[in-house]
């Protein structure tokens, strides 16, 4: 039997199944199983869905949220357990205990590094996004789409995409773009909600890390800072500021941007981005951090947030002789 059809016969036999993601859950992660959450139950089946601690407020408007629960209102034991975008067991924090009370366990995920820990891995690395993957899976399954896991789907595919502009995005990311359009949400809202909507303290956030910005070797390297006393001050979150290195990155003419946060005492992690060609993952390299060539990070500690930015900015120009870009 191929796994689609193994699938479709533990879903269309079982009937207690349990759905969860990763911790810290992302749009993908909210996305992906809250579609399958109403999915299962279009479908007239027992679901319980998890995340650990508190669901991000943000994704509040897909259907479904309110239901969501934490792994002490679990039942004691689950037919099926479905775990996606989640690249290993450990990923799931307090819920890895439903690994344990499901009979069956069902992983799908586009992680390169997932540990294919399921009795059953659908695994795709080429995929943009878990809610990809399940766009198609549904279908090939023959189940409909509803504008509630379209609205779903929609969300975990523009999260993980950046609002589709990510070189995960491909051609077929955006047929299944067009095909969640057409079946009917509004779509305008929920971009707008994922990419644009921010907090009144994440602004205030944002303000604070914007004043200490800085420009070094002629306005091509920017640095940010941010301090625990400023999300104290601001009562915000990180993420409610969205990703604070890009303000740094943004800047024209910038190719390096820096952001510098503290963590601890003395404990500092970096996040590099470059705009074009330099690597940073080569500096991060050097501090045990890694990356990717244009986002990279790693953390230092036992140095003062200034020795760190010196430190830095001096690494970075002596990378940059190996571009000629330096040289105009
Ligand atoms: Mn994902």
């Amino acid at each position: 039997m191929n796994k689609l059809d193994e699938l479709k016969k533990i879903i269309e036999s079982q009937n207690d199944f349990a759905v969860v993601s990763h911790t810290s859950p992302d749009g993908d992660s909210m996305g992906s199983i809250l579609s399958l959450y109403n999915l299962l139950l279009d479908l007239n089946k027992n679901v319980d869905v998890f995340v650990e601690g508190q669901a991000p407020n943000k994704f509040s408007y897909l259907n479904g949220f309110s239901n969501i629960k934490n792994i002490n209102q679990s039942k004691i034991r689950y037919d099926c357990l479905f775990v996606l975008d989640c690249g290993d067991e450990d990923r799931l924090g307090d819920c890895k205990e439903l690994i344990d009370k499901a009979d069956i366990i069902i992983n799908i995920d586009h992680h390169i590094t997932n540990t294919a820990f399921g009795n059953i891995n659908i695994i795709d690395s080429k995929a943009s996004s878990v809610g990809e993957m399940l766009f198609e899976l549904y279908k090939n399954l023959g189940y409909n789409i509803s504008p509630k896991i379209a609205e779903c789907l929609y969300t975990s595919i523009a999260s993980d995409t950046g609002g589709f502009k990510f070189s995960n995005t491909s051609s077929k990311t955006m047929r299944i773009i067009a095909d969640l359009i057409d079946i009917g949400i509004n779509f305008t809202s929920i971009y707008y909600r994922i990419m644009d909507l921010k907090t009144l303290n994440g602004i205030k956030l944002i303000s604070k890390v914007t004043s200490t910005l800085k420009t070094y070797l002629e306005g091509k390297v920017a640095t940010i800072k941010l301090t625990k006393q400023m999300l104290e001050e601001c009562e915000a979150t990180e993420d409610e500021a969205g990703e604070l290195v890009n303000i740094a990155r943004d800047i024209e003419n910038v190719e390096v941007g820096i952001l510098i946060k503290e963590v601890d005492l003395d404990t500092y992690k970096i996040s590099f981005r470059s705009k074009d060609y330099f690597d940073v993952k080569d500096i991060a390299l050097k501090y045990g951090g890694g990356g990717h060539i244009k986002a990279a990070g790693c953390t230092i500690k036992n140095k003062t947030i200034d020795e760190i930015e010196n430190e830095l900015v001096s690494e970075i120009k002596k990378a940059w002789v190996k571009y000629n870009e330096w040289s105009n």
